[in-house]
């Protein structure tokens, strides 16, 4: 007779780390169709509460400024459609190698003299090698001590690595969703949206501020960019700053083609990102150039308070400083 209580009878039960904001789905505080709902609102209404929010939990005329740095560009294993980095992809963008601390001192100490405090430095990796993280740790005290906040995007993380990097002083570590769960697989099929969660849980767990946002335009329906909003927003805190990038359709890529968005539908975007996550910095990240400073300006009431700053993203083009000096100016905005 066999005894069902004994533990070789048992059935084998692979233990399988489930992230937190999977196993809190039942609690979400913000339910997908409460966030399209949003979406629905004619735009004043919506622009209107975005700005009231805005208003109780920061100065509606300052924004935040940052500056990006590829210090490893190119190559990349990953196939995500919307990269010019992707290796799977034939876009001009030549690789090359980790930058040396010297390269990035002199780009950090720039940044700050037009008037940046925080620089993210972009590697175009799937995955950090354990090798690469301590080339990556001095880069960080490069920019500590030029005296920035320090954040990097590097591509998954190990808990290891995510503790070395907070050691070496990292402020945030950057690592988009980019869209909705459902989307995800029409976009990237090299890894998983699990994937990207398991790295910000790591990123959370090692005590680094969270920076996590995504891409619209990317042929997307409003339903699934109320998905990314609802999955960013549900995030387990949310996290601190959540960059809004349109896509920028670089020639080469599967998603050249996409259509171009309705530049209401992105600053809907922002002023939804907003509302969900009130005490966030919201960054108008990629796409200004495209876009025209009337845009940008409606981005700004809607609850944007960041933006990357200098003449490049990481491949791409973006307005100069003298550019940004004059919208700001114009809008009566001060940098932090
Ligand atoms: N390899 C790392 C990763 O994917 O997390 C870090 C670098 S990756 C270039 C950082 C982010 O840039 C992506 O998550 C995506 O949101 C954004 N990005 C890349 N190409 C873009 C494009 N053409 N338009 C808008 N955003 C883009
Ligand atoms: C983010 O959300 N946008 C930035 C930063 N984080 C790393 C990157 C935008 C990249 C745009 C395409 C390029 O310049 O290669
Ligand atoms: Fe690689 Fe990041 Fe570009 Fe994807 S987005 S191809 S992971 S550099």
């Amino acid at each position: 007779m066999s005894d069902v209580t004994s533990p070789v009878s048992q059935p084998i039960v692979l233990f399988r780390q489930v992230p937190r904001q999977r196993a809190t789905e039942g609690l979400q505080r913000w339910p997908v169709d409460a966030v399209a709902e949003l979406f629905e609102l004619p735009f004043n209404d919506l622009i209107f509460r975005a700005q009231q929010v805005h208003r109780e939990h920061f100065d509606a005329n300052e924004v935040q400024l940052s500056t990006l740095l590829s210090i490893k560009t190119g190559g990349c294993e990953e196939d995500c459609g919307y990269c010019p980095q992707s290796v799977h992809y034939d876009t001009g963008v030549e690789a090359s190698k980790l930058l040396e601390p010297a390269a990035v001192a002199a780009a950090a100490r720039a940044a700050r003299e037009q008037g940046a405090s925080r620089f993210c430095m972009g590697a175009a990796w799937r995955a950090p090698k354990d090798r690469d993280i301590e080339k990556v740790v001095e880069l960080v005290h490069v920019v500590k001590a030029e005296g920035l906040e320090a954040c990097c995007t590097l591509g998954m993380l190990t808990e290891t690595q995510a503790r070395s990097l907070k050691d070496a002083g990292l402020d945030y570590y950057n690592h988009n969703l980019d869209t909705a769960p459902e989307a995800y697989g029409r976009i990237v099929s090299t890894r998983t949206y699990d994937d990207r969660l398991q790295t910000l849980q790591r990123v959370r767990d090692a005590g680094i501020n969270v920076c996590c946002g995504g891409i619209v335009g990317m042929g997307e329906s409003r339903r699934e960019r109320a998905g990314l909003v609802a999955q960013i927003a549900n995030l387990d805190p949310y996290p601190q700053s959540v960059p809004i990038n349109q896509l920028v359709r670089v020639e080469g890529t599967p998603l050249h083609g996409s259509e171009a968005l309705d530049p209401f539908e992105f600053v809907r975007t922002i002023a939804v990102a907003r509302i969900t996550m009130p005490k966030a910095r919201v960054r108008l990240s990629a796409g200004r150039q495209q876009m025209g400073e009337a845009v940008q300006a409606l981005c700004f009431l809607a609850g944007a308070n960041s933006v990357f700053c200098g003449d490049k993203l990481l491949t791409t083009g973006n307005p100069d400083w003298a550019a940004d000096q004059r919208l700001l100016g114009s809008l009566g905005i001060t940098a932090r």
